[in-house]
């Protein structure tokens, strides 16, 4: 039975370390002053609709946006920000728009 117990016990923390790891980042990881001015949909930055906001597009929708702040949501630095990246995003200011 110990064994058992043990193997649970390993099961459990492998599963919120999982968990953990794939917490999205805090506004503390972002570090973007003016977060609230970005509270928009994901599909209105995305006039062409590949599931992508790269820079042009992001400056585009938010003229004064700077570099930095989109690069700190495109967490991946992929060079674009996906519907993922953009929802973290939100959830981690608060932001009114879920999507
Ligand atoms: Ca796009
Ligand atoms: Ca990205």
């Amino acid at each position: 039975m110990k064994i058992v117990a043990a193997l649970s016990t390993l099961v459990v923390l492998s599963f919120a370390a999982g968990a953990y790891s794939a917490s999205p980042p805090n506004k503390e990881a972002y570090n973007i002053s003016n977060a609230e001015s970005y509270n928009a949909h994901f599909g209105n930055m995305d006039p062409n609709k590949d599931g992508k906001v790269n820079w042009q597009e992001f400056k585009a929708y938010f003229p004064k946006a700077d570099e930095k702040s989109f690069s700190a949501i495109d967490s991946n630095k992929d060079g674009a920000i996906d519907h993922d990246e953009w929802h973290d995003f939100k959830a981690a200011y608060d932001l009114k728009h879920k999507d």
